[in-house]
């Protein structure tokens, strides 16, 4: 075997390993159950939802995803929570098959207002259909708050 064929062996080997030969599979629409998803996605929840008062209180937020190609290995997070004490907050992003994702952790020492921002969070990558939420924690009593809206982006 030449140099030359070693080496593409040793590449073919790696991309099937790393999986871009199934999603390059899965990307050449063959079947009508492909021709009538989207490879990307934005889907948004506004509802308010006020968030109770720690040292236990809990609250989710849910966003129905439908009609999606493929499998999802990053997800875009974007946040709106209103709060007076965000360090009092944790916040996970949790798929349809119930894993969690830490997207915040709670800091006593962050006492500034409000948690606002886009995430980027790696999940295993799967069929992204399915109900996804947004659960936050409010650890600490005195300050409280609500989720305002929040959205993803496949
Ligand atoms: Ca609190």
């Amino acid at each position: 075997m030449s140099k030359h064929r070693v080496l593409a062996n040793l590449v073919s080997a790696l991309l099937v390993a790393a999986g871009v030969g199934a999603s390059a599979a899965a990307a050449a629409p063959s079947s009508s159950a492909h021709m009538n998803c989207d490879w990307y996605g934005w889907y948004e929840n506004s509802t308010r939802v006020a968030i109770p008062d720690g040292p236990s209180g809990e609250v989710s937020s849910p966003i129905p995803v439908t009609g999606l190609c493929g499998s999802a290995a990053m997800v875009t997070v974007n946040i709106e929570v209103r709060h007076s004490f965000r360090g009092d907050l944790l916040i996970d992003l949790v798929a349809p098959d119930g894993t969690s994702y830490r997207v915040k952790s709670p800091s006593g020492w962050d006492s500034a207002d409000d948690v606002v921002g886009t995430y980027r969070v790696r999940v295993v990558g799967g069929d992204p259909t399915g109900t996804w939420r947004l659960r936050v924690k409010d650890v600490c009593a005195a300050d409280t708050g609500r989720i305002e809206k929040w959205s993803l982006e496949f």
